[in-house]
This record gives structure tokens, sequence and C-alpha cells, in this order.
């Protein structure tokens, strides 16, 4: 198998900095210790031993999907608040909450929303895009964060990550902090597309604490491998939007960098506790006519995109990301960089444009417990990856739901998942 071998090593919720280390191979040693042991009871103790774990199950889980919302634009992504709310972003609008009753309101961005973005825009594939809550929202610093393009810079305009202040009832935000100002945006069309391609977008927190930020090559060939530039990129930052520690960028590049040399990254999830190597981090990321991806990560890693200097093409704009095959123009070029991180699984079947992932955590979702989803935003569908211990995907199906271009997929922390549709609906489909 040509696939480099990861093992990562973190503790989940630690707040330390993330471990990562090359390794050569896949060895049972670095399986945690098996979950649900009995332990025996002291001498003497009149309890009797816990009963053991039943057998995990195999089964297909059934979908029931429960149509929460419609009419939105565009919506893009999905997080939940500790304290109930479901807040949700929508591509020209901003950021909004929903809560169990069943109200909304608009806390972010356009028009009567409780804190107006002058500065936000609304174009091509761009506008506001992901969400993510802050692991201490709880504990009283009630952050969230949001994915925008702005105008505030020009000449180019930029992408943003800002970090809002939301009140005590989740009713109004306040205390706007642009923590991440330079991610490349994609100023004017080209020959290849119009202004606003490839943003990226996608905000997660992983298990250790941090803030991932995936991003785009805005249809620039040099953009994925430089190191300077915010584009083509996985973003590792703390809430201020400085690097975190661990890293691992390569000599001269923008510390922020996690990973680089990516094409247009819109699915990112960590790898769920008690699973091998827990907390590394996948990205979805779209191929371009060929070979959507999905990669697990190790930092400093290159993705291997480099749609640049293609001998033998014709390259509009000097872009050739479109001008090849699987071959001539690889989603990760092994030639060019021979350390690239592989991807575990590589989707050239059909319709494509790979997008949102999540890990499905949880006994409710039966045989489907730790596997991966995927939106084939193209082909309308939700596929469904089994991966082994190294991160290899060892099976494929498609999840039994409606047809439709899912834009978000996210585990509710009730377990459910929730799924933006770019038809404007946010649906809630519970396993059993
Ligand atoms: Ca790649």
């Amino acid at each position: 198998m040509n696939r480099a071998a990861i093992f990562f090593s973190l503790s989940l919720g630690a707040a330390t900095s993330a471990l990562f280390a090359c390794g050569g191979g896949s060895s049972s040693a670095d399986a945690p210790a098996p979950v649900g042991s009995p332990t025996p009871p002291p001498a003497g103790s009149p309890s009797p031993p816990p009963a053991p774990s039943p057998p995990a199950s195999t089964e297909t889980p059934t979908l029931t999907r429960t149509v929460l919302m419609t009419g939105l634009q565009n919506p893009w992504d999905i997080a939940f608040t500790p304290d109930g709310a479901m807040l949700f972003t929508e591509k020209c609008r901003g950021l909004s909450a929903r809560f169990a009753n069943g109200t909304t309101v608009r806390l972010f961005g356009t028009g009567t929303s409780t804190l107006v973005a002058t500065d936000l825009f609304c174009e091509g594939q761009s506008g506001v895009h992901g969400v993510a809550v802050d692991p201490d929202f709880a504990n009283g610093n009630r952050y969230v964060y949001v994915f925008m393009a702005s105008n505030l810079n020009t000449n180019p305009r930029t992408n943003r990550v800002v970090r809002l202040n939301l009140s005590a009832d989740n009713m109004s935000a306040s205390g706007r902090t642009d923590i991440v100002t330079d991610i490349a945006y994609k100023d004017v069309g080209n020959g290849v597309g119009g202004a606003g391609a490839h943003s990226g977008g996608r905000l997660r927190f992983g298990p250790d604490r941090f803030l991932y930020v995936t991003t785009g090559d805005n249809h620039n060939a040099t953009l994925p491998q430089d190191l300077q530039r915010l584009g083509g990129k996985v973003l590792r930052v703390d809430r201020n939007g400085a690097a975190a520690p661990g890293n691992n960028t390569p000599a001269g590049g923008d510390a922020r960098t996690f990973t680089y040399g990516h094409r247009n990254v819109q699915g990112i999830t960590f790898r769920p506790a008690g699973q091998p190597n827990a907390g590394q981090p996948f990205t979805a990321e779209h191929g371009p006519n060929h070979s959507d991806e999905v990669t697990p990560l190790v930092a400093g890693g290159n993705a291997g995109w480099d749609p640049q200097n293609r001998a033998g093409l014709t390259c509009p704009s000097n872009y050739c990301g479109y001008a090849g095959n699987p071959t001539t123009m690889p989603m990760t070029d092994t030639a060019r960089f021979p350390n690239a991180m592989r991807p575990s699984w590589v989707h050239n079947s059909g319709a494509r444009g790979v997008g949102p992932a999540t890990f499905v955590d949880g006994n409710q979702w039966k045989g489907w417990n730790g596997r991966l989803l995927v939106s084939i935003m193209a082909a309308e569908t939700v596929a469904v990856l089994q991966l082994d211990a190294a991160g290899a995907t060892t099976g494929s199906s498609l999840a039994a739901l409606p047809t439709a271009r899912a834009r978000s997929l996210v585990q509710g922390p009730d377990g459910n998942l929730y799924v933006a549709t770019d038809s404007g609906a946010i649906w809630r489909v519970v396993p059993s």
C-alpha cells in the first residue's frame, strides 16, 4: 500500500499542543487500551463486578429524518452552543440562531442582524461560510467564530475569521474581534472562473482545543505551495488567531499553517475518542474534475496540490488545475512531493464534489459508529467510509437519505446528524 502511515499522539481534551509524528507502518502497539474492560473490585468489596460490554453492533442504522427548517438562503454551516441554541450561517446573510421552540434570531451579518457587518459581501462561492463554538463557551467566554468575506482590506479583499460574543440568552452578538484577516480571496475573475471561487471556509475546533480553518486556492496556481500566503491551507490557531504550538510549519512559512498544498477544503473532522489515532484531523476536499480526496492530516504536511508549470497542458490564466487528469494534474503529486500526505480515499466515480465531512460517534450509530460521513455534492449523496486503524479506507456505502447537495454535516450534542442543504433546508437525522 502506497500511503504514509501516520500516527497521531494527542490526548483528547488536553490543552497542550498536538504532537504528530510520522512513523513507518501500522502497529497494533499504538492502539489504545480496550474501552470497557471490567476492573476487579477491591478485596472485600460488596459490589459485583461490572457486566462486560455488549459486542459492538454491525447493523446499518435506520435513519429517520426531520426537516427542521426550509427556505433558508444557501445555509452553509451549523454549530451548537452548549446551552441549546443551534447556530447556522447563510452565505449572503450571516449568522443566526434557532432555539428549541423553533424561533430564530439573526445575530450577525446583513440587514436586521443584532450586529451588522457592513464589510460583509457575497460574491460567487464566497460570503459567510463556517461557524464554530469556543470549547470554553460554557465556562463563560461565550465566543463563537465565523468565516466571512470582507472588504475591509482592498486590492485584494480577503476572507476573515471573526470572533463574536453571544449574550447570555443567545439573542444577540457583540464584541466582534477579527482574529485572522488575511486569508486569500479571489478578488478578480480569470480564465477558469469568477471572483469569489475556492475560498474554503470550514471552521472547527479540534479536541486539542485549537481552531482549524480551511482555505482554498482561489484558482491561483502558486498559492497552494506558497508557504507565506493563506490559501490552499489548513490553519490552526488559538482563539486570538495566533499560531497554535506544534504546527510544524516548514521554515519560512506562516506559522499559522498546519498543512498546505490543498485545493479547496470544505470539510474537516477529527477521529473520535476511543478510535486509533483519536483526534487526528481528516479533510474532505473537492477535486477538479477528478480525484475528490479524504486525507488524514499530519502537522506540517503537504497535501500535494500544485497547479502550476505543467508542461504539455494548456493552462488558462496559468492555472493548470482543470487542464489535466489524475496523472498529468494529480490532486496529490507524489512525483513533485514524494513526502506528500496520501489520501485515504480518492473518489473518481460518477458525479463528484466532496465537501463537508463528519465522523459519527456513539452506539446509536450501530455499525456506523466511528465511520466518516462525506457529502458528495454533485451526486447529492452522503458516503459512509469505514477506516482501518491507520486511517485507510476499507469500505464505503451510501447513506439512505433523500438526494440533496449537503453543504454541512454536523453531529449535534444529542448525537444526531444535522445536515444543511444547498436547497435551503436543515435536517435532523436520528439513527436507530
Ligand atoms: Ca492531496
